[in-house]
C-alpha cells in the first residue's frame, strides 16, 4: 500500500506562504501581474487558464487573460506579447500550450521577455537551468520536485528514471532530478527494454501521455512513482499515465491524477510570478 501524495493539499500549503508573501509586497505597494493568453478554445486549455486566473485571484496576484480566437494570426499574438512585454504592472507572460497549427509555437516562446517567461520554456532560461544557475523554473517539473520535497523524499544517490522526453517536462525534470544529486535516465519511445529500465528506478516519474501506460510489472516493489500525464477518457474522466490501481499496491509513494501534478503546476506558476515582481523591483 502506497501513501498517496495529496498535491493539493501541498499545493494548497505553499499558496498560503504565497499568498503571504504577496500582502507583504502589498504593503509596498508592489502586486504581482500574469497575463495568460489562451488561443482557440480547447477545453482541457479552458480548464486550466480558470483555474490559473483563480489561484491568482485566491494569493493576491494581480492577472489579465486574454481568450482569442483560434483564427488569431501569429502577428497578432506577437504583438500582444510585445505589449505585455513593456507592461510594468505585468511580471510573468504566459502563452497556454498547444498553439494552433498555424502558428509556430517556438516563435512565440521566443518572443517572451526571459525576464517575464515564467513558464521558463524561453532558450535563455532553459540555457540557465542546464548550468544551474536560474530565475525561473519550468512549473511542472519544479511542481514534481516539491511534491518529492514536501513528503521527505530524497533524490540524492537514487536510481531516478523520467519517461517521456518533452521540452516542457522530461528534459527538465531529467536536468532538476540531477540537481538534486539522483543518477537520471530518460526513456522514450524508441528505448529498448522499458520495463527493465523503469523497474530500476527508485523514484520513477511518467511524463508520456498515454494513459495507464506504466503498469506494475514496470515499477520496483517500493518505488515512488510520479504520475506527470494529464488524459481525458472518452467518458470526460482524467486519467494519468500510470495506470493507478495495479501500481499503488507495488509503489511506497504515488501521486494520484487528478489532485497530484497539476494543481502543482499552478503553484509553481504564482511562485515564479511572485518571483519575478520580487527582482522586477529589486528585491530578492
Ligand atoms: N504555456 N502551457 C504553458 N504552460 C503550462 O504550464 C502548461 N501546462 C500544461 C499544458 N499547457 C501549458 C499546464 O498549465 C499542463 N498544465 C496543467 C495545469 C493545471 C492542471 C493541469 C494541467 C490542473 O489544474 N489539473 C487538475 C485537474 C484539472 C481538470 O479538472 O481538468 C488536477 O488536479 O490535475
Amino acid at each position: 500500500m502506497a501513501k498517496i501524495i495529496n498535491g493539493k493539499e501541498i499545493s494548497e500549503k505553499i499558496r498560503l506562504r504565497i499568498a503571504e508573501e504577496v500582502k507583504e509586497l502589498a504593503a509596498k505597494d508592489i502586486v504581482p501581474g500574469l497575463a495568460v493568453i489562451l488561443v482557440g478554445e480547447d477545453p482541457a486549455s479552458q480548464v486550466y487558464v480558470r483555474n490559473k486566473k483563480r489561484a491568482c485571484e485566491q494569493a493576491g496576484i494581480y492577472s489579465e487573460s486574454y481568450e482569442l480566437p483560434g483564427d488569431t494570426s501569429q502577428e497578432e499574438l506577437l504583438k500582444l506579447i510585445d505589449k505585455l512585454n513593456n507592461d510594468p504592472k505585468i511580471n510573468g507572460i504566459l502563452a497556454q500550450l498547444p498553439l494552433p497549427g498555424h502558428i509556430d509555437e517556438e516563435t512565440v516562446i521566443n518572443h517572451i521577455s526571459p525576464e517575464k517567461d515564467v513558464d521558463a520554456f524561453h532558450p535563455i532560461n532553459v540555457g540557465k537551468i542546464m548550468i544551474g544557475n536560474y530565475d525561473f523554473l519550468p512549473c511542472t517539473p519544479a511542481g514534481v520536485m516539491a511534491l518529492l520535497e514536501e513528503s521527505g523524499i530524497d533524490c540524492a544517490g537514487k536510481e531516478c528514471v523520467v519517461v517521456g522526453r518533452s521540452n516542457i517536462v522530461g528534459k527538465p525534470q531529467a536536468m532538476l532530478l540531477l540537481h538534486s544529486h539522483g543518477t537520471v535516465t530518460i526513456c522514450h519511445s524508441r528505448t529498448k527494454n522499458l520495463a527493465e529500465v523503469t523497474r530500476r528506478a527508485d523514484i520513477l516519474i511518467a511524463a508520456v501521455g498515454k494513459p495507464d501506460f506504466i503498469t506494475a510489472d514496470m515499477v520496483k516493489p517500493g518505488a515512488v512513482v510520479i504520475d506527470v500525464g494529464i488524459n481525458r477518457k472518452e467518458d470526460g474522466k482524467l486519467t494519468g499515465d500510470v495506470n493507478f490501481a495495479s501500481v499503488e499496491p507495488v509503489a511506497s509513494y504515488i501521486t494520484p491524477v487528478p489532485g497530484g501534478v497539476g494543481p502543482m503546476t499552478i503553484t509553481m506558476l504564482l511562485q515564479n510570478t511572485l518571483k519575478s515582481a520580487k527582482k522586477a523591483k529589486g528585491i530578492s
